[in-house]
């Protein structure tokens, strides 16, 4: 299933050197790595040059990312090696693959949108043998009610240490795990190395749809889910291949106060690496009834604040997921998303972007796609942001996961 290695790799150069002019957006622009540290400070050595790297690229460009992209498209579903809707129409897979791994907790063959779990372990190392990242959420089933991570009922004080249900919780996690367990590659040298995951828990936690979201558990229940997750994984299972982002969903967050609205249950600094943005809503959203010139204003606010929030907290900017279902702006790509984050000096700064799953019609019978695909009226555009030099795909990463020279 490995497909085949990037086309060009940029020089190393790349990688901190390109530092030549402030203060005007079409210029390389200079931004310093900050003095961040790891949640987990004995993290794997590919997983801290990972961190690293996104960190140096950021600001001169923006790495594009895909849910599910392997796995399936609009028109396919599985069986295809080396496959992808961005693959078809630019030639190149994404830079960041994204995977949920939703009802892995229940112990199938299978997630919830039918990734049989076998291939989906082979799928994120392939990926980061190709020099991909991968990234992986998690719509975990209700522990109390055995329904899905939408239902309802007020239960993390009851999954905690010290609550009646705490045994299902890391039951739970102990399936991520054993599932993280076979994320290994060994290299010729003989030598074994765990890919590198960004994981992104309990996401849109500023929503009320999860059972751990806004509304249906406390705050401070919320912080102590996530800060337990961190300790148990890393201090007591001693996984050590975890960067850890925090994405709350932009559309329970008000700009006007984006500090507060965003900050609402975080952990804290000591328990997270990426300061992700979940954002649907801006960019065209049908609940959101606001003119399209206040999304797309809208859309840069978020962007710029995300990025002020997580320099005060020398924490890495993302936009861990989103996009506009089925695309219906056939200019969306540099029109509206890429629009977005070269508004400003301080919007380049997100480090990656990643857009959420095509959906294959046959399996799924519906549109519910992301990523534009061959034949789609978006197709055109998104080979044009594909091709911009801010825009980073697999085919164009440097070497993620090598350290570079400090004080470049
Ligand atoms: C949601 C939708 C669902 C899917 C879930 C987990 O946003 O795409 O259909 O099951 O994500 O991937």
């Amino acid at each position: 299933m490995l497909f085949p290695s990037r086309k060009h790799i940029l020089p190393s150069v790349i990688l901190g050197l390109i530092v030549m002019q402030t203060g005007c957006s079409n210029l390389p622009i200079q931004i310093s790595v900050p003095a961040y540290r790891m949640v987990d400070s004995e993290a794997t050595a590919q997983t801290q040059a990972l961190l690293e790297n996104l960190y140096r690229l950021r600001g001169n460009h923006l790495l594009f990312g895909h849910q599910d992209s392997l796995a399936y498209g609009v028109q396919w579903f599985g069986g295809n090696d080396d496959r992808s809707d961005p693959k078809s129409i630019t030639g190149s897979h994404a830079a960041v693959f994204g995977w949920d791994i939703g009802e892995l907790e229940l112990r199938g063959t299978e997630t919830l949108d039918g990734l049989y779990i076998g291939y989906l372990k082979e799928w994120i190392k392939d990926a980061y043998k190709a020099g991909g990242v991968n990234t992986i959420s998690w719509h975990m089933t209700n522990p109390a009610s055995g329904e899905s991570s939408w239902s309802k009922g007020d239960i993390v004080s009851r999954l905690l240490p010290g609550g009646d249900m705490h045994n299902r919780l890391t039951w739970f996690l102990d399936a991520f795990v054993k599932f993280n367990e076979d994320l290994k590659i060994t290299l010729a040298n003989g030598e074994e190395q765990y890919v590198p995951i960004i994981f992104r828990p309990w996401h849109e936690h500023t929503g009320d749809w999860f059972w751990w979201g806004k509304g249906n558990t406390r705050e401070e229940d919320y912080i102590a889910l996530w800060r337990f997750t961190v300790e148990y994984l890393r201090d007591e299972k001693h996984v050590h291949n975890l960067i850890y982002a925090y994405s709350p969903d932009r559309s329970r967050i008000d700009l006007d106060h984006f500090e507060e609205g965003y900050l609402y249950g975080y952990p804290g600094d000591d328990y997270v690496d990426v300061f992700g943005l979940d954002n649907y809503w801006d960019l065209g959203h049908p609940a959101n009834t606001l003119p399209e010139e206040t999304q797309r204003e809208n859309f840069k606010r978020s962007l710029q604040s995300l990025v002020e929030l997580a320099n005060k907290h020398n924490k890495l900017p993302a936009f861990t997921e989103g996009g506009q279902e089925t695309v219906p702006d056939a200019e969306f790509w540099t029109g509206r998303f890429l629009e977005g984050f070269l508004a400003n000096d301080t919007s380049r700064q997100i480090a990656y972007a990643m857009v959420w799953r095509n959906a294959s019609r046959k399996r799924e019978n519906r549109d519910h796609f992301y990523a534009a695909y061959p034949g789609h009226s978006s197709a055109r555009d998104f080979k044009k942001f594909y091709k911009h030099p801010f825009v980073m795909f697999l085919d164009e990463l440097p070497d993620m996961y090598r350290m570079p020279l400090k004080n470049n």
